[in-house]
């Protein structure tokens, strides 16, 4: 099947007619589909339909453009569990994890629907009489989105639901391992009646089809998921076009656990953040700070629930674990290994790579779920996002040294604490530098209404999701407007 790109409310080939093929990553000789490899051309021709259709999409009631919304909710209701299993052909992540994937887009699409008939703005007092004082919300215009695979969909709705009800129109430039979950998404908007270019596809690579829609001057934002060297190429490049720009980029997630936790509820959670979706999340829990009295149990217990993890293609209902996107991610994950224990650093448990699995037909790119212990907190098993399914663990011997080493990091998006001391959790709460913290609950599993998104080099202060988002995709424009019949002046002695 070849996809198309979705422009003003048509499929339509990319100018060149080139397209490049999707794989199963857990079956690397099977291609899912393929896609249009667009240029800017292309972008440029979504934008101009985006353009156009903001004049009336942003004239459209709030309240009716968020009925549209509700409509696509339940055309994902629907069709939930197809989307999930193309997703993990595409991406490769567990059926589970890709029904959680489509619930968070549902979800999203339910607040987002909501916020129709909220949007508020603020009425405040005027210094004058007979004057009233009152901003509102506005869209800003056409929003490029360029977005992750690790979501398929769940992230490209984290970003088109609010922007979309508060008026905005957008192009949309989904990764080019998943670009399915979001021509899927286009089909649902479609079919939900969602107006011709108000939500527009265009698929490829991000040098070709990506960057153009950063400079193209008709996109009035940019909203992008991803890795922190790609987000430093779009806010440097927003910033040379004066383009206000949303980053939500890596992390290097720590989880504490205090010698009064629930080990078992622990153990949970870390290998629920560091191996689901094969950490492949920004969320995921990438180092594990353990009091030194529990150490030993822990551990014991850590690795006995790691090594009855299963790998598998996500498809099939015993799989645990599924593969990493591609082979460029495999190598990563290897290196990180590989270069660890040329360092004299040896797991102990996985740390070996796979192509095919014992008793299983598939063939694609896994890696068994490998754990270090006694880690250097500066070492960079414990500093560098590897993206994969491999954690680091070391020793603390007082909660304040736990926080120190979970805020030993340059990246800030999530921490999680396991404790039985309430004080403690409140200490925790106020002292980690990380955009969302959990309390006996693993680093990952955030819900779509609360903002979501990091602090220092995972983000630039914008928020996903939650009422945040509709913050980020829209204008405050004050008005103010005097009623008295007369000249009043503010801001001088009207005495
Ligand atoms: C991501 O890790 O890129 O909180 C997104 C979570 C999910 C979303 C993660 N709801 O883990």
């Amino acid at each position: 099947m070849i996809y198309k790109n979705f422009i003003g409310g048509q499929w339509i080939d990319s100018s060149k007619g080139k397209t490049f093929k999707n794989i199963d990553p857990a079956h690397t000789d099977s291609v899912v589909s393929e896609f249009q490899d667009s240029e800017q051309v292309d972008i440029d021709h979504a934008v101009e339909f985006a353009h156009e259709a903001f004049k009336m999409w942003k004239n459209t009631p709030a309240p009716h453009r968020g009925e549209i919304l509700y409509k696509a909710a339940e055309i994902l209701v629907r069709d939930k569990e197809c989307i999930a299993k193309q997703m993990t052909q595409e991406m490769g992540k567990t059926l589970a994890e890709t029904r959680g994937d489509v619930q968070e887009a549902i979800d999203m699409a339910y607040y987002a629907a909501g916020e129709g008939r909220r949007m508020a703005g603020e009425v405040v007092p005027s210094e004058l009489n007979n004057k009233w004082c009152m901003s509102k919300k506005e869209p800003i215009g056409v929003i490029g989105a360029i977005t992750p695979w690790n979501f398929p969909i769940a992230i490209p709705s984290w970003k088109a639901f609010p922007a979309l009800v508060a008026g905005n129109t957008m192009v949309i430039k989904p990764a080019e391992d998943t670009p399915w979950s979001v021509c899927k998404l286009a089909e649902v908007f479609a079919e939900a009646g969602l107006p011709a270019g108000v939500f527009n596809v265009v698929t490829g690579y991000g040098t070709t089809a990506g960057f153009p829609l950063l400079t193209n001057p008709k996109v009035k934002m940019i909203s992008f998921t991803g890795s922190t060297a790609t987000g430093r190429i779009v806010a440097t490049t927003c910033a040379s076009h004066m383009k206000p720009y949303s980053l939500e980029m890596g992390g290097k997630n720590g989880i504490v656990v205090m010698n009064d936790a629930d080990i078992d509820l622990a153990v949970e959670g870390v290998v629920w953040g560091a191996f689901g979706t094969t950490g492949q999340r920004c969320t995921a829990c990438s180092r594990v700070m353990v009091h030194e009295d529990i150490h030993e149990e822990f551990m014991e217990k850590l690795v006995a629930k790691t090594e009855t993890l299963e790998l598998g293609c996500g498809l099939s209902s015993s799989t645990d674990v599924g593969p990493l996107i591609n082979e460029k991610a495999l190598n990563k994950v290897d290196g990180y290994v590989e270069d660890a224990k040329q360092r004299g650093l040896e797991p102990i448990c996985g740390g070996f790579k796979a192509h095919r699995l014992p008793n299983k037909d598939v063939n694609g790119w896994f890696y068994q779920p490998t754990i270090f212990d006694n880690v250097d907190i500066n070492d960079k098993l414990m500093q560098e996002e590897i993206f994969g399914p491999v954690v680091a663990v070391t020793t603390f011997n007082n909660s304040k040294e736990a926080i120190w080493m979970v805020n030993n990091t340059c990246y800030g998006l999530s921490s999680a604490l396991y404790t039985s001391d309430v004080n403690l959790a409140f200490e925790f709460f106020n002292q980690a530098e990380t955009g969302m913290v959990y309390v006996n609950a693993s680093t990952i599993g955030a819900e779509i209404q609360l903002p979501f998104g990091g602090i220092k080099g995972t983000g630039n202060g914008h928020r996903d999701a939650g009422s945040s988002m509709i913050d980020n995709c829209t204008e405050n424009k004050s008005c103010m407007i005097d009623y008295s019949g007369k000249v009043q002046k503010a801001q001088i002695d009207n005495t």
